[in-house]
């Protein structure tokens, strides 16, 4: 498949309300769109990374320049996701610059045979049940509402974004309200140290599906110790970079569930090398979420239909995030989400919605 040119393109898409974490708080996503053109097809993908190193060390201008001043040129005249993925191995890091091209790359050659992202992933799901990812509220009471506002709306598990000072009385308060059935889990975004074990060994009271990453990115061999002083299974997120890292932690104990994010590990062909490192030890899998627009939502519906995708993922709907997406909304349906069927990724952006939150765009022919 000949590669034509490339478009980069920046939007600003606020979101419905702040979303509060133990790094930061975010009120707009600064997002980064690829568009890879080909003869037959047009591609598209979303870059995850946030405007600031906050997450990982990954930010929105950085990944532009990787692409516009290494991957891009890296890429072969003739290209298909394969080897674009080879042609930017030898670059370190940028994980999530390359995810996004390699998934436009993809995402043009699968429209280009009219075959859809989830058949070509190996989906068996034509839905995927969905949870919803509450960030650090002001108050008990209103984490009490809004919980009860995504209830009402379906979702089938609940997330609580957790750090030092807001962990215990919350899970406690949602506990206590809306029962011990309640799929409940919790993300520390790498807040704790091993020296928390004590207070995180609390949480084990409350029966949780999982905590997630608890200690920082580069300790895998310290939640493996925190794994033999609490109950609460381990999901680890910012840890996981690549299959050998999920290979490497499995071993070690350091986590018995994965958070699978396609844009923190280089994209989709890595993440279904994770799928099947993890199916064939039975650690448990759900699909992460970084905030995307409809443009990186369907990719990771996709994904999440998979058959050791184990657990809910945190794959809302658009309305969590946006009152108006790029493309046709992503809906709830009694808790799920429709795997797209349409060829590539299966939506398209909405060329008017588009244009209004554009604020620059830059077209690389090769
Ligand atoms: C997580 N996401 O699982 C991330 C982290 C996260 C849905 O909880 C802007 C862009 C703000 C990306 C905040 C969820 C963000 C972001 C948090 C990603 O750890
Ligand atoms: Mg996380």
């Amino acid at each position: 498949m000949k590669i034509t040119g490339i478009e980069l393109r920046r939007i600003a898409m606020p979101l419905v309300a702040p979303f509060r974490t133990s790094f930061g708080t975010e009120t707009t996503r600064d997002v980064l769109l690829v568009r890879v053109v080909t003869p037959e097809a047009e591609g598209w993908a979303e870059c995850v990374a946030m405007s600031q190193p906050l997450y990982s060390p990954e930010y929105v201008d950085g990944a532009a320049e990787a692409m516009r001043r290494f991957l891009i040129p890296a890429l072969p005249d003739q290209a298909d996701a394969q080897a674009a993925g080879r042609a930017l191995a030898p670059f370190k890091g940028h994980r999530m610059a390359k995810a996004a091209l390699e998934t436009a790359v993809l995402d043009a050659q699968l429209r280009g045979r009219r075959e859809s992202l989830a058949a070509y992933l190996g989906a068996v799901a034509d839905r995927v049940p969905c949870g919803v990812s509450i960030g650090i509220m002001g108050s008990i009471p209103e984490l009490l509402d809004t919980v009860e506002g995504y209830l009402a709306q379906g979702y089938i598990r609940i997330k609580l974004k957790i750090q030092p000072g807001w962990d215990v009385a919350p899970v406690r308060a949602v506990r206590e309200r809306f029962g011990p059935e309640l799929p409940l889990q919790v993300d520390a975004n790498a807040a704790y140290t091993l020296a928390d074990a004590p207070h995180l060994a609390r949480l084990d009271a409350f029966d949780l599906l999982l905590i997630e990453q608890p200690l920082a990115d580069d300790d895998i061999v310290q939640h493996a110790a925190l794994a033999r002083r609490i109950t609460t299974p381990i999901c680890l997120d910012e840890s996981i970079e690549s299959a050998e890292h999920a290979a490497a932690a499995i071993t070690l104990g350091a986590c018995s569930i994965i958070n699978v994010k396609p844009g923190r590990v280089g994209g989709y062909l890595e993440a279904r090398r994770i799928h099947d490192v993890a199916r064939a030890h039975g650690v448990g899998l759900w699909c992460g979420g970084m905030l995307e627009t409809g443009i990186g939502r369907a990719a990771n519906v996709a994904l999440a239909a998979l058959p050791g995708f184990t657990l809910p993922g945190d794959t809302s709907a658009s309305r969590r995030y946006f009152a108006t997406d790029i493309t046709p909304p992503f809906e709830l349906n009694d808790g799920h989400l429709d795997v797209p069927t349409g060829p590539g990724i299966g939506v398209d952006p909405v060329p008017d919605i588009l244009d209004e939150v554009t604020t620059s765009a830059e077209w690389i022919t090769r």
